[in-house]
This record gives C-alpha cells, structure tokens and sequence, in this order.
C-alpha cells in the first residue's frame, strides 16, 4: 500500500479529532510508531504495518464508567447480547464510530480483547504499546526474577503517572497509510521508586490483583467511583442484575 508522510498539520488535524471524540468519554490517546513497538516485541507478536506507520495507544480513564459506558448500557445494551462483555461491546461501540469519523484514512482498530485463533495469541499487546507510547511505564516481571520464590511466569503491569493502576489499555488505532517519520518517542515515567516497590507492584498485582491494591500504588489524580468497583468486583455471570440497576439509576 502507497503511504502518505504526515505534515504537523495533518497529525495535529488527527491528533484534534482523536480528543475531540475521545476526551468526552474518559477515553485517552498517545500517538507510537509501529516500529517502536515491533522493535520490542517477538517476531510473533509483530503487527504487520509498516515501521513508520502511526498508531496511536487508546486508554480508559476513571470516568469512562460514568461517561460511556452507563449511557451505553441505557442507549444500545440488549439483553441478548449477554454472551459478550458489556464493556468490550461499549468500546467496540465507541471505536466504529472514531473509525467512521476518520474514514477518510485507512485505520484498523485492534481491541484488547481480540485473539488469534486457534491459538488465542493476543493481537496486540497493548502494555507494551503504552509503554513505547509515553502513556504508562510497563513494569515487567523480570524485576523479580531473582527471587526463587516465584515458580511460574507472572504478568506484567503498566502503571499511569496520573491514574496509578486505575486504568484499563482499550486497544490500538493504526493509521495504515500514514507516516510520520518525524515523530519523536516520548518515554513513560517510571513512578514506582526502587526495586522493592516494584516488586511489591508485580506481586500484589499478580496474587492480590482482587484486593485493588496495585492501582494505589501511586497517589492518584482519580479512581474508580463505587459503582465502578462494585461492576468490576462481580463475576461476569452476575453482572447482569447490577447492569439492570446502573440502566435505572436516577442520575
Ligand atoms: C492474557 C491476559 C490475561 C491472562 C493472563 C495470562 C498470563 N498470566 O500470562 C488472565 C486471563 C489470567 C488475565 C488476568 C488479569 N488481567 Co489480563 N490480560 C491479558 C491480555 C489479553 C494479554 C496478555 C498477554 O498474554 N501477554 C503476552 C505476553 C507474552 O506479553 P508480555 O509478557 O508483555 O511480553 C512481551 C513484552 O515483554 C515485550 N517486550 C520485550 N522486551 C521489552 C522491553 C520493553 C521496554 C517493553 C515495553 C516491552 C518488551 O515482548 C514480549 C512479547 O514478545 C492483556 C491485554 C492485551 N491484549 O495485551 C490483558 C491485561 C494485561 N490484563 C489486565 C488486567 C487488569 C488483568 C486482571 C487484573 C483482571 C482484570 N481484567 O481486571 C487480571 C490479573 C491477573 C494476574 N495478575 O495474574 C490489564 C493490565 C492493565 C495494566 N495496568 O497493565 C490488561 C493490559 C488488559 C487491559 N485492557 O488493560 N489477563
């Protein structure tokens, strides 16, 4: 595919239509070349873009539960659709919209949430994405793997300068014709001082993750509201009770 090097002007226009769509319902974006994240990766876990390619990270802030995700429930959420995630469906919602708005590029939305199959390979993994992106540092688990302790692989975690652990990484958006050679990597900033905190990180994150520990890892600017944490504490088999109650909360 033939591909466009961006001017200032036009990724300022991209970056203007991003937030303008986005930043009304707690949703954030950071802009990455596809090359900065396939540098990192295994060659499994390539995306197959080109290296100058612009992506841009999308993460849900504290208020996405208020301001997207609750109106979603009351405007298009339909019981018979109980066998997919309410909130995966919300984005989905909200992505199709952003990718019909920018139809005139060609873009490619990859959720979180997709998988190749047979093999349920994650399509992108959006940690590392949010890491070469500057939106959160990604705390990787061979910070303790030292300790003889820890007999199997543990997941690692990115944490938000502002947001702590009160956050979720929604996807990618890529911008399949677009480059912009220019565009300089911003880094992420390591919040958690010392080697024993990371630790502690990594280990609350993996063996008490339910607790909601690890998201108070930092001070934050904002957390989850009750509602939010109430939504995510139940099993998704007994959500659909509570979804009923947010669809007719009086505001
Ligand atoms: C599979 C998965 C799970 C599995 C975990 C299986 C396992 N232990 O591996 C299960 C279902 C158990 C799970 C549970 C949870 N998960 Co989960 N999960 C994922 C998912 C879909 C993929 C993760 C994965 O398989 N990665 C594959 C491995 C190989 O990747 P990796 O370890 O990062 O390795 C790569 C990097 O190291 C990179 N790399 C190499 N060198 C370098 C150097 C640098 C500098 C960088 C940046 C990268 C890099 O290359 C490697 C690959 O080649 C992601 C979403 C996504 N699409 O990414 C969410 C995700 C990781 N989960 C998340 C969360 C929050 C959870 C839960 C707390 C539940 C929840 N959703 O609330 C629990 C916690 C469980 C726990 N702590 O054990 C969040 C984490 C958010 C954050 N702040 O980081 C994610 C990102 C989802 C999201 N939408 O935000 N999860």
């Amino acid at each position: 595919m033939s591909s466009l090097n961006l001017s200032e002007d036009h990724f300022d226009y991209i970056c203007d239509q991003l937030k303008t769509h986005l930043s009304g319902i707690g949703l954030e974006h950071y802009p990455f070349k596809i090359g900065w994240y396939n540098q990192m990766v295994s060659p499994k876990f390539r995306l197959p873009f080109d290296d100058n390619c612009i992506a841009f990270v999308i993460i849900s802030t504290p208020d996405m539960f208020e301001l997207a995700f609750i109106p979603y429930l009351r405007n298009y959420w339909l019981d018979n659709k109980s066998c997919s995630d309410p909130i995966d469906e919300c984005m989905k919602y909200h992505f199709n919209l952003l990718k019909e708005k920018l139809s005139a590029f060609s873009v490619e939305v990859i959720h979180d949430f997709e998988l190749f199959m047979p093999n349920r390979r994650p399509r992108v993994l959006v940690q590392t994405a949010a890491h070469v992106s500057g939106a959160a540092f990604y705390y990787k688990p061979d910070f303790i793997s030292d300790s003889t302790d820890i007999s199997h692989k543990l997941l690692g975690v990115c944490i938000h300068p502002l947001f702590g652990g009160w956050f979720a990484i929604r996807g990618v958006i890529v911008f399949k014709s677009l480059n912009n050679v220019s565009l300089k990597a911003r880094q992420p900033i390591d919040v958690i001082p010392g080697i024993d905190s990371k630790k502690r990180l990594l280990l609350n994150f993996n063996y008490h993750w339910k607790d909601w520990s690890y998201r108070d890892v930092i001070p934050v600017l904002k957390k989850y509201s009750d509602l939010q944490i109430k939504y995510f504490s139940l099993k998704p088999c007994e959500r659909k009770e509570f979804i009923n109650y947010l669809i007719h909360l009086k505001n």
